[in-house]
């Protein structure tokens, strides 16, 4: 598969599905939003999250016809997931990232499709329509931000000494088991950094991460469509996403993420996993 060609059409298609969402509340109450409650704390998922995807296998189907298609709304929270490292290829899509935001009118969530051969990220493309702000990647030719049709930016990852660091992390709102654990890590790491920042949505705190817009991102509990594009978006910045042990990202289930610059991994990999 050519994946340069690839990423023009995949991009126009996550562009134009985040330019169909309703971006303010007036839009979409008039269009009296649906909310159903998934399973675990706090989890919602709108017509608009259905509709988005929809649209987004349609279209991915055109273009690669084999690809397997995972989509956050095909499955509940917590369950197995195909395997995409046993497809030769895949995509695997959040539709909205941030729906508590996009329910409350926060403004601060992205659509994030990721497409995989054999499990390895080969293009991810995280779109803000709020922002009108696309990042993408595509494997081994790195990583940019496209604002309003303005010419791509290439991203790099910051490199801010510990203690000026800004550190985004997730709560995992649906898995009240891991509180403890997630602010018994931010206890132990907020007083070395500058700062802490809660965004409400992964796959843009993974982004702005690949950005230099922050420096880390971690989270106790995350499915691949949470950072499927956003972990692509990284290591083509100069930066790396595993779990908090270390190990690589899962694609068949949820599991934690810890994404930095290349150059703070160690030392956060090694405080996290005394903290936990
Ligand atoms: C959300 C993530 C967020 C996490 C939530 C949820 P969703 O994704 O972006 O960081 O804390 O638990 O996973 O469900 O809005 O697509």
């Amino acid at each position: 598969m050519d994946i340069i060609a690839l990423c023009t059409p995949l991009k126009e298609l996550v562009m134009q599905a985040g330019k169909a969402l309703p971006l303010s509340r007036a839009a979409y109450t008039a269009n009296t939003l649906e909310i159903d409650d998934k399973a675990g704390k706090a989890n919602y998922v709108t017509q608009y999250d259905k509709q988005t995807q929809d649209f987004l296998l349609a279209g991915c189907k055109k273009l690669v016809p084999d690809a397997v298609l995972i989509g956050e709304e095909s499955f509940g929270t917590g369950e197995r997931l195909p395997d995409a490292a046993e497809f030769a290829r895949s995509f695997v899509i959040d539709p909205i990232d941030g729906t508590t935001n996009f329910i409350r009118d926060f403004r601060h969530s992205c659509i994030s499709l990721a497409y995989l051969e054999n499990g390895v990220g080969k293009i991810g493309v995280i779109y803000n329509p709020w922002q009108d702000e696309c990042f993408f990647a595509v494997r081994d030719h790195g990583a940019f931000v496209v604002q309003s049709g303005q010419p791509a930016v290439r991203l790099h990852t910051a490199s801010t000494p510990l203690s000026h660091c800004l550190l985004e992390f997730g709560s995992s709102p649906y898995y009240p088991d891991l509180q403890k654990k997630t602010f018994s890590i931010l206890q132990g790491l907020f007083p070395l950094v500058a700062d802490i920042r809660r965004s409400g949505s992964a796959a843009l705190d993974l982004a702005y991460v690949a950005a230099g817009r922050a420096d880390a991102f971690f989270e106790m509990r995350l499915s691949p469509w949470d950072y499927a594009a956003g972990q692509l978006l990284v290591e083509e910045a100069g930066g790396r996403a595993t779990r908090l042990s270390g190990e690589p990202l899962l694609y068949d289930r949820a599991c934690s993420v810890l994404a930095c610059s290349n150059r703070l991994y160690p030392i956060l990999l090694e405080k996290t996993n005394l903290l936990a």
